[in-house]
């Protein structure tokens, strides 16, 4: 292994091929095994396009590793929410100020490519076709295997890293070795995706620039941009419908022709826009939607969990990919204070990074009500304006609880805690109110100073 300390990543995906890039350039000597082939021969696998909304967080990270530019040449700006109402109404709620807070749709593959071509110049060795199978750690020996012909290969390590996704491997050894309190709550409602292909003139179908929303109250619809000029459309349902209700359900939505009975009642505008909803819905299994906790992410310095391995989270605040590059830096830099003793660096890593991770978990189990159920609600604009108000009065102390997830780096545990104080004063002062006027402004500034702090680079 020559002079240098080295590690091996499991799971050549998001996070993997981002700390692959960071600790090759600190000197690492750094190998990576993907259960799948690369992707850059045979195409993605599973791969029709699929987006990801990036934030401020997952540029920081991509900053870091030196690949923002060439990520953000492909990415699409969303600039806010565009709701679709039952009656066709359109109406698009910015998420920041202007134009620079925004999020950007980018392509997982693209991203996912470019992450591995980096790592590789930065020294990085990348194995595909290797899927961790079995862990042996007091002797320091893992089994891979090759899925295409079954044939085990055992490597030796040092220390393993589990970059490998919510279904990961190296946990399910971890936890089979020392327990980790593993916990998963799914939730009671799954996805199903569908594609708007680009228009006849090679243009967008719809606005490019914002994340589409159909919110329907115990379900909704959303679209993303991809730069080829299609959407990938996520239908978010619930397993089973209220007893005695006839809300939809994916139990009760099960033909080509019972999906488009719900989008012609429920996605009007929507239904012309997918050509081939009936093939999407039956070729497609629904995805599965979940929140994993772990007590605990290492193994002493024997091996640590990251990004979807240590803490999957459901999608509805598009901050999993983001939490997880934010997870790689933390890491990093965690290794780099201690490198002379992992153990204690993984420690330190768990302990920064478990309570944010828990907050951001809680606020995308939030962010699904809000976004189904209380976009096109006037009780919720009426805030968002009040909101908006106090921002500009006090632009250090109340920051919307929207900007400090997506467009700052703070704690997620602090964007929680602040969160819960400010939407307290907005539904107080809102309450029983139809617009802003006659608020005793006096007694608010009062109220804010009272409650927030100033937060450090806010404004
Ligand atoms: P992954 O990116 O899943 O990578 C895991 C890698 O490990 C994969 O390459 C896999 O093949 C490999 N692997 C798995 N098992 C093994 C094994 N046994 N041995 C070796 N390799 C293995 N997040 C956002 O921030 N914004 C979004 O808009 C957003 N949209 C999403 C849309 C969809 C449809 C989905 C499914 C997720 C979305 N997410 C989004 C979440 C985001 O994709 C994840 O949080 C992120 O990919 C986590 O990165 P990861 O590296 O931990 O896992
Ligand atoms: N995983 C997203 C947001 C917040 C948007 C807002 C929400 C699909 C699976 Cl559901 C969702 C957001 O509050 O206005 N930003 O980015 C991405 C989202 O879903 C992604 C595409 C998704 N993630 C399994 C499906």
């Amino acid at each position: 292994m020559g002079g240098r300390r080295h590690l091996t990543l499991v799971g050549a995906g998001l996070a993997g091929s981002l700390l692959a890039i960071l600790l090759s350039r600190r000197g690492w000597e750094v190998d990576v095994y993907e259960r799948r082939g690369d992707p850059r021969i045979k195409g993605y696998e599973s791969g029709r396009s699929i987006n990801l909304a990036l934030a401020e967080r997952g540029r920081h990270a991509l900053r870091a590793a030196g690949v923002e530019e060439e990520v953000m040449r492909q990415a699409v700006m969303m600039r806010g929410r565009m709701i679709h109402g039952l009656d066709g109404s359109l109406q698009l709620q910015r998420y920041g100020r202007d134009d620079s807070e925004v999020i950007w749709s980018v392509h997982r593959a693209d991203l996912n490519i470019t992450l591995l071509e980096a790592a590789e110049r930065a020294g990085a060795r990348i194995h595909f076709h290797r899927r961790l199978h079995t862990v042996d750690f007091d002797a320091g020996y893992a089994r891979l295997i090759d899925d295409r012909d079954d044939q085990p290969h055992d490597i030796r390590f040092e220390t393993l890293v589990g970059s490998d996704g919510a279904g990961s491997a190296l946990r399910a050894e971890m936890v089979r070795k020392a327990g980790f309190g593993e916990r998963t709550e799914f939730l009671d409602h799954s996805y199903k995706e569908l594609t708007i292909p680009p228009a006849e003139d090679g243009g967008f179908m719809i606005e490019p620039h914002a994340l589409h929303i159909w919110p329907r109250g115990r379900y909704m619809c959303i679209a993303l941009p991809n730069d080829e000029r299609t959407f990938t459309v996520t239908l978010f349902l619930p397993n089973h419908g209220e007893p005695g209700s006839d809300e939809p359900s994916f139990a009760s939505v099960r033909s080509g022709a019972e999906v488009r009975a719900l989008f012609e009642r429920d996605f009007p505008d929507a239904l012309p826009l997918i050509p081939d909803l009936e093939r999407d819905w039956e070729h497609h299994p629904p995805g599965l939607l979940g929140t994993l906790y772990l007590d605990r992410w290492h193994l002493g310095n024997r091996a640590v969990l990251l990004g979807d391995a240590a803490h999957a989270m459901v999608p509805f605040h598009g901050q999993g990919m983001n939490c997880a590059f934010e997870d790689c830096v933390a890491l990093a830099e965690a290794m780099e204070r201690d490198a002379g003793d992992l153990a204690s660096a993984f420690a330190a890593f768990e302990a920064e990074r478990k309570p944010n991770a828990r907050a951001i978990q809680a606020m995308a189990l939030e962010n699904y009500i809000e976004m189904r159920d209380r976009v096109d609600d006037p009780d919720f604009l009426l805030q968002r304006e009040l909101e908006r108000t106090l921002q500009e009065r006090h632009p250090a102390r109340f920051v919307p609880h929207y900007t400090m997830v997506t467009f700052m780096r703070i704690p997620y545990a602090v964007a929680l805690e602040r969160s819960a104080i400010q939407r307290r004063i907005l539904e107080q002062a809102t309450a029983g109110r139809s617009d802003l006027s006659g608020l005793d402004w006096d007694a608010l500034d009062r109220q804010v100073h009272g409650a927030l702090p100033v937060l450090q680079d806010a404004a």
